[in-house]
């Protein structure tokens, strides 16, 4: 295989902030991400940016503020303000926005998960992260009778990197998503998130030397807009060369056979979820998929705790029988 890079793209066709919906699917299909004008206005945003300041005071004071993952630059002053669900309920209301439900579909079918909802703090002076792309787990394509990476072994810095280059032989599907609400202005100077334009049509993985040595675009919008990028598509958060704060709310999605980044069905308040629209209980885990996720009663489409399960048993049996047959294999088990 050839080094050379063959995806090239000319500035005016990019995805820029828009509300026409072919557009944004267009968009999604030919460069792996677009960007939906004016998504959150007015009173919302104020509230976010608000409640969000005021975390990140909170937090810092507390000294649990930085995020030290991989993709982070060594001397990385982000800060990152996690499960944001858990944390106002300006934020329930953003996980679900309708705007991106026609995107995300387009994507993931109409039964995905929430994966992770949180806030990224890109301060003055932070360095550029590494590219990288959000299903860095995937098993590469194996010809037949070809070994294949055990899916267990695969580690963010040891992912098969590749050139910018359209593959030739077939590539895996999205399995996730990620949308990011700017909360203040993203721009070139304050580390607005880089995209790498048609990088989902690679089958592999980018170079994360920082600074990059591969061609990006800042996804320069005002506060408001959403953008969103497909599992397969490079990028990273930009360095911030200016001196304000960039704010930005990822939020990320996934196939509903998949793990999630979060574990939102422990993770998540019990007020919340006893209050939870069933879209979001879906969201959040909660909705049986083909058989995953269920908690073991026969049929049911909701999981439910083990706990609230074996009080039902306990309460449907005499009160001198003794538990050997229960109507759900799970609930007999817990009470053994
Ligand atoms: O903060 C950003 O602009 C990028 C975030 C990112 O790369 C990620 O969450 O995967």
């Amino acid at each position: 295989m050839t080094d050379e890079r063959n995806i090239f793209w000319d500035e005016g066709d990019l995805p820029k902030p828009t509300r026409d919906s072919s557009r944004l699917k267009r968009d999604m299909d030919r460069w792996g991400y677009c960007m939906i004008a004016e998504a959150v206005t007015g009173d919302m945003l104020r509230e976010m940016r608000e409640r969000l300041e005021e975390l990140a005071e909170t937090e810092a004071e507390r000294g649990d503020h930085v995020f030290a993952d991989k993709v982070n630059a060594a001397d990385s002053n982000n800060q990152w303000v996690l499960m944001l669900i858990n944390k106002g309920e300006v934020f329930l209301r953003a996980v679900d926005h309708p705007d991106t439900r026609p995107i995300l579909e387009q994507l993931l079918g109409p039964e995905y998960l929430l994966s992770e909802s949180s806030a990224h703090l890109t301060r003055p002076g932070n360095p550029a992260m590494a590219l990288h792309t959000d299903q860095w787990w995937m098993p590469p394509t194996v010809m037949p009778g070809e070994r294949h990476l055990p899916g267990g072994t695969i580690t963010r810095e040891g992912a098969v990197q590749g050139p910018l280059r359209k593959a030739t032989q077939a590539i895996a599907a999205p399995l996730v998503a990620q949308t990011m609400l700017f909360v203040s202005d993203f721009t070139e100077a304050n580390g607005a998130t880089r995209l790498v334009p048609g990088s989902h049509m690679t089958g592999s993985q980018p170079d994360q030397s920082v600074p990059h040595v591969v061609p990006s675009v800042a996804a320069e919008g005002p506060a408001g807009t959403i953008a969103i990028w497909e599992g397969r598509t490079w990028h990273s958060a930009g360095p911030n060369t200016s001196n304000e704060t960039r704010y930005g709310m990822p939020t990320l999605y996934a196939a509903p056979q998949m793990r999630t980044l979060m574990n939102f069905t422990l993770g998540t308040r019990s007020g919340i979820v006893d209050e939870a629209p069933e879209r979001l209980r879906q969201l959040l885990g909660f909705r049986i998929w083909s058989g995953y996720g269920s908690t073991g009663e026969m049929g049911a489409r909701w999981a439910r705790s083990g706990d609230a399960i074996a009080a039902d048993i306990e309460s449907t049996q005499p009160a001198d029988a003794t538990v050997t047959a229960a109507p759900h294999s799970c609930g007999a088990n817990l009470l053994r």
